[in-house]
This record gives structure tokens, C-alpha cells and sequence, in this order.
């Protein structure tokens, strides 16, 4: 961007071709530099305010550099953070009961970023097959769904439908099977083999574009698992602490998952904290020495992690996603442009759906907003995700609903 008066590049021109002549090309993200967040906005090195309509993918629900959480950080970054799981430490035993009582379950595998919680489950849903189960050893089969985002590891692309994610990254880590979501008879079928383990899903799909399965759907989906005795694995890890207006999205349809997986907004965005929830059973298969992590339940992460939960409850940050999310859906709805064929949605996870207008498409809709104060990023190329953090006021939200209206009302 070339400042008008003076020709010479910005700060944030600056610092874009930094990124672009050090770092790897693996984001194409939206040209604008932040520098500042606090609550439901952050600011460019310019100072430009916005609101923040992604959250980090939702690992931001509290708000950026939220004072509790952040005040934990800085307490607990001065006494101690990193022991290893070689020792004890005086905060991992408070955490695990605290997040074990929180969710329901009897015990949890704490560990880093999402991807290393969605890695953790798979392992602990075969060895459950293999000691539990009773299914031959190289045998056990996950069924998960196609348009799947879990993660960038080998063996979660292995399971991905999703090109770009995928290609030339094999050979691919076998044992997976795809089916279409929100497709109770394609998992009945995939359930009648007899070496299934587990079946593994996102109570709403984030990254194929917030896509909401049918009422029931979860909740048929968890009877038919039982009725096989396979596990059903909910990936929490965006849609979880809040985001689509429920504790957890599962909870929409009152489904307890054997196995959950937590990640992002666990930690408010403010360290890398995931984990892993199940019964004494499934999770007692691991034993010592079978599974681990340098940093996993590290003390700094528990106390970061604790404050987070303890923010989601004090502030009532779903029942206020949930109320938030009809009115901002419902202001989306009015907008009545040819260029939105789809709005959907639950909670503050919502998605709108643009069709290219005049050479327009979802980027140039994206730069726009920006331009009008309000960052988000396409998905899939015609799909914009709408998610700020939770603490969003209905006022903000009409404020937004105005910027939005105005933006894709300027491409018509
Ligand atoms: C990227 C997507 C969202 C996730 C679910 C596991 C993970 C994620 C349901 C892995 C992570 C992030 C990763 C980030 C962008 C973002 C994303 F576009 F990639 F797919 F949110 F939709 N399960 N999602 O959404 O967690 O290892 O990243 O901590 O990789 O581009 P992670």
C-alpha cells in the first residue's frame, strides 16, 4: 500500500515483504499487518481499528488479550513453566480434575495444538480396537467424512478429501474410511465392517465452510457407534468452548462423545493448549512410556488454560453466542443481495456464501471489508466465515451487520 503523500512504502508494506522474502509461502493471508488486539478488535501498525470476524479460527473467543487470562500467564511465567511430564508439577493434578469435572469425563491426555490432540485420539481409538475391542492387530478402520479439516499432520491429511491439503504429501497413512456428512446411511453401511474403531467428526464442518449437519443427525450418528461398539470421536477443537452458542456443539443434540478432543479457544488464544477427554477404559490403554509430549500439561498451560474456562462461565460467553448468532444471522438474512446465495450457521460460527458479481468474488468482498474496518478471510474461495470473539455486545454486532450490509451492497 503506497502512501499518498510521501511514495514511500508503510510500515505494514514493510513488513509484508519481510514475511514474503523470509518466510514460507504457506498462508496467502489477507494484506493487512496487526499489531494490537484487545477484546473484539484488533489494530494494523498504521493504528487502524477493526473488528476481528475470525478469532484465529475461533481460539480467540474470550477476546484478544483477555486480563484474566493474560494475568494468569504473567503470574504463572514468573514461577514456573516448563517441567517436562519426567516430574510432577503442583498444577497438571488441579487441571486435569478442573477440565475432567468441567466436561463430564473421567480423565484427559493433555497436549499442544489441535492436530496433536486429533493424533492422540486416532492412537488411543486403536489401541482401544486392538485391547478392548478385540480387532485384529493392522486391522482398525476410522471412518471419518469427506470435506474433513482436522489438521496438517501425514496421517490427518491421510485422511483428508481435500486436494491442496493432500497432494504430494503420500505415502498416506492407511486405516481410514470416507463418507459423505451428515449421511446416516452411508455410516450404517460403513459400520457394518466388523474392524471399525471409531468414527471421527466435526460436529460442524469449520473448514468446508461452516457447514451444519441435520437436527438429529449427531445424535443418530453416536447411537448407531454404540449400537457397533465404535467410538465416536468429536473434534471440539472449533467448534467447542462456547463457539456455537452450547458448552460444546455436541451439546446442541445432548451427545456425550466417547472421546473429545479440545484445542484452540481452550487456551483464549493466548498459548498453545489442546486435550483429550474419555473414560477410565478407552484412556487407560495408554500406558506409561506409550504416548507423550515435551510441552503437553505444562504448568503454564494449565494455569492459562484454567483462567480461559474459568472466563467462558463468568461471562456467559455461549449463552451470549447463542443470542448473538440469531441476530447476527438474521441481520445477514436481511442483507438481500444477489451476491449472497447462503448464510448458515450456529451460535458465532456463521458462514456466508458469495457469488462472484460483476468479476467480484469472496476476496474482493474480504478487502472491502477491511477497507471498512472488519477482517475475515474467505474459505474454499466463495465462502466467507463470520466469527468474532464471543464477547461481542448486540450493538457491535449491528455495527457489523451495517458494515457488512454496506460492503456487499457497494458490489451490486
Ligand atoms: C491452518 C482450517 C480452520 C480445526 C479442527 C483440528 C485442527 C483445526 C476442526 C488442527 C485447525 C485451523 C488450522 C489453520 C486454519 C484453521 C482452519 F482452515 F485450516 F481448517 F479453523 F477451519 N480440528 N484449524 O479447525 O488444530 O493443529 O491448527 O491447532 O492449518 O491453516 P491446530
Amino acid at each position: 500500500m503506497q502512501s499518498a503523500t510521501t511514495n514511500t512504502i508503510t510500515r505494514s508494506q514493510e513488513l509484508i515483504e519481510l514475511e514474503d522474502n523470509y518466510g514460507a509461502h504457506n498462508y496467502h493471508p489477507l494484506p493487512v499487518v496487526l499489531a494490537k488486539g484487545e477484546g473484539v478488535y484488533v489494530w494494523d501498525v498504521e493504528g487502524k481499528r477493526y473488528y476481528d470476524f475470525l478469532s484465529a479460527y475461533s481460539a480467540v473467543n474470550q477476546g484478544h488479550c483477555h486480563p484474566k487470562i493474560i494475568g494468569a500467564l504473567i503470574e504463572q511465567a514468573q514461577k514456573l513453566t516448563l517441567t517436562s511430564r519426567a516430574f510432577y508439577n503442583d498444577l497438571l493434578g488441579e487441571y486435569e480434575r478442573y477440565l475432567c469435572e468441567y466436561f463430564g469425563f473421567d480423565r484427559v491426555l493433555p497436549m499442544n495444538t489441535g492436530a496433536e490432540g486429533v493424533e492422540t485420539a486416532l492412537k488411543l481409538c486403536r489401541k482401544w480396537a486392538y485391547e478392548v475391542k478385540g480387532v485384529e492387530e493392522n486391522k482398525a478402520e476410522i471412518i471419518v467424512c469427506n470435506e474433513n479439516f482436522h489438521g496438517r499432520t501425514i496421517s490427518i491429511v491421510s485422511m483428508s478429501s481435500d486436494h491442496d491439503a493432500k497432494a504430494n504429501y503420500g505415502p498416506y497413512t492407511p486405516g481410514f474410511i470416507n463418507i459423505p456428512y451428515n449421511d446416516l446411511g452411508a455410516l450404517e453401511i460403513a459400520l457394518q465392517n466388523k474392524n471399525i474403531a471409531g468414527f471421527l467428526i466435526e460436529p460442524i464442518q469449520g473448514e468446508a465452510g461452516v457447514i451444519v449437519p441435520n437436527d438429529g443427525y449427531l445424535a443418530k450418528a453416536a447411537e448407531l457407534c454404540k449400537k457397533h461398539n465404535v467410538l465416536f470421536i468429536a473434534d471440539e477443537i472449533q467448534t467447542g468452548i462456547a463457539r456455537t452458542g452450547k458448552l460444546l456443539a455436541c451439546d446442541h443434540e445432548g451427545v456425550k462423545p466417547d472421546v473429545l478432543i479440545l484445542g484452540k479457544a481452550l487456551a483464549g488464544g493466548v498459548y498453545p493448549v489442546s486435550a483429550v477427554l474419555a473414560s477410565h477404559q478407552i484412556m487407560l490403554t495408554i500406558k506409561p512410556g506409550q504416548h507423550g509430549s515435551t510441552y503437553g500439561g505444562n504448568p503454564l498451560a494449565c494455569k492459562v488454560a484454567i483462567a480461559a474456562l474459568q472466563v467462558v462461565k463468568e461471562e456467559y460467553l455461549a449463552e451470549n453466542a447463542l443470542v448473538l448468532g440469531e441476530r447476527l444471522r438474521a441481520g445477514l438474512r436481511a442483507i438481500n443481495s444477489p451476491l449472497i446465495t447462503a448464510v448458515r450457521g450456529k451460535g458465532l460460527l456463521n458462514a456466508i456464501h458469495i457469488t462472484p458479481h460483476k468479476g467480484k468474488d469472496a476476496w474482493d468482498v474480504c478487502l472491502a471489508l477491511r477497507d471498512n474496518g472488519l477482517l475475515a478471510k474467505p474459505t474454499h474461495g466463495d465462502i466467507i466465515r463470520f466469527a468474532p470473539p464471543l464477547v461481542m455486545t448486540a450493538e457491535q454486532i449491528d455495527d457489523c451487520i451495517d458494515i457488512i450490509t454496506r460492503t456487499v451492497k457497494s458490489f451490486e
